[in-house]
């Protein structure tokens, strides 16, 4: 089992992830998780902070000539607006009551922060549930996507809409119609999509949501949006329908949704589904040569929470950033009178770098089930034990069920 923890307040010193659990011999250089960290920090509509921010990840343990030890890896990114913040993150000295922050921001972590954890000042909710964290998760995702690539597993994105402004073609449609080259790979998708700067692959589409930025800039409001998460070359097999904590969908679910500000999550194009007949849903069987695959991939890649081989796509849908310029109501916790919400320097948008990140934990599902069925201490051992079951595959069928 690969597991991974994080540590860290927004504005203290430093970032850190521990990432456990990796065979030994995978070939991983810092500027590859460094590329991944630079794309988390893209996108129009971020705050200030990430002009302050140049995210990069010192390799502290678990990596030696360029190679996994399969020992822990240990990573830090240092926080450059720490030193703009010595006194207010100080670890040892009290803080003192004029920097106390006592007003909750409707939507963020501030109210049920401070609520559950008994804390005298909101700042303390403020620092850990800040979406800082996830520069720490895009470090310990690039492991897991590194290893995957040893495999031909490729994990990509792109953003369908910002503020409910779509693109004319749909393109999430021609993934679920399944009409994509033989040859497409989720990371040419990323790659495309980091072309924009609001991750779209489309120049149109760019502008128009550039246009719907601005105009919320404009009145002081921020904007969600959705984005698709793509991986290609994931083999038949990875989860179970045995036990609900097996199932690869439920896994990927619970991964994306835990990133901050996700609140819906779709495995294909699920809530439309809903409303259809089966006949117009589920994806057809053909086999091509020695291999079985679908017409359409409408389940998104999983079907009995197992993965069908055919790439797995999930949609996921972000609210707004939670801190707004032209704020709306709250209470004060010191007079205890109703007041504006308290502005905070934040992003307007940030649907970009959620998809990042989002990429970074299904990588890292994706990784954690690829080990549980294949096991391994060294990348060659793994790769053996998955080479053996992949290719036999279609001969264990054939066999199985010859008369
Ligand atoms: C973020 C860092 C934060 C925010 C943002 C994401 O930095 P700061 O609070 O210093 O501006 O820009 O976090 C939020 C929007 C949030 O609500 O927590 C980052 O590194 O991604």
């Amino acid at each position: 089992m690969i597991r991974f923890l994080t540590a860290g307040e927004s504005h203290g010193k430093a970032l850190t992830t521990i990432v456990e659990g990796f065979p030994a011999n995978l070939s991983i250089k810092k500027s590859y998780i460094d590329l991944h960290l630079k794309r988390r920090q893209m996108g129009y509509g971020r705050g200030g902070r990430m002009k302050i921010e140049s995210d990069a990840a010192e390799i502290l343990s678990g990596i030696r000539g360029g190679k996994t030890l399969g020992s822990p890896i240990s990573l830090l990114i240092n926080n450059n607006d720490w030193k703009n913040w010595l006194d207010i993150m100080d670890v040892e000295k009290p803080y003192s009551s004029k920097s106390k922050v006592s007003i909750p921001r409707p939507g963020h972590a501030d109210l049920v922060g401070i609520s559950k954890y008994s804390f005298d000042d909101i700042r303390n909710s403020i620092e850990r549930s800040s979406a800082r964290e996830t520069a720490a998760r895009v470090a310990a995702g690039s492991i897991a996507r590194k290893f995957l690539e040893e495999f031909g597993i490729k994990v990509g994105s792109f953003i369908e809409s910002i503020g409910g402004v779509y693109a004319n073609q749909n393109f999430a449609e021609t993934l679920f119609q399944n009409k994509i080259r033989k040859d497409f790979n989720a990371w040419s998708l990323a790659k495309k999509a980091d072309e924009s700067n609001v991750r779209v692959l489309d120049k149109n589409h760019e502008q128009s949501i550039i246009n719907k930025i601005k105009a919320a800039k404009k009145k002081g409001d921020t904007l969600g949006g959705t984005f698709i998460v793509v991986a290609t070359g994931v083999p038949v097999g990875l989860g179970s329908f045995v036990h609900y904590d097996r199932k690869f969908d439920a896994a990927i679910a619970a991964a994306i949704m835990s990133i901050n500000a996700v609140k819906g999550v779709e495995i294909g194009p699920g809530f439309e589904e809903a409303e259809l007949y089966g006949s117009k849903v589920h994806d057809e069987i053909i086999k091509i040569g020695n291999n079985f695959t679908r017409k359409t991939n409408r389940a998104g890649g999983i079907e009995g929470g197992i993965s069908t081989g055919l790439p797995i796509i999930v949609r996921a849908a972000m609210k707004p950033i939670a801190t707004l310029m032209s704020p709306i109501e709250s209470v004060d916790l010191s007079t205890m009178r109703k007041v504006d919400a308290r502005r905070e320097r934040s992003d307007f948008v940030a649907v970009p770098a959620c998809a990042v990140i989002a990429e970074s934990m299904l990588a890292w599902v994706i990784a954690e089930h690829l080990i549980i069925k294949f096991g391994g201490d060294s990348i060659e051992e793994t790769k053996d034990n998955f080479n053996n079951y992949t290719k036999k595959l279609f001969g264990r069928i054939n066999k199985n069920f010859k008369r």
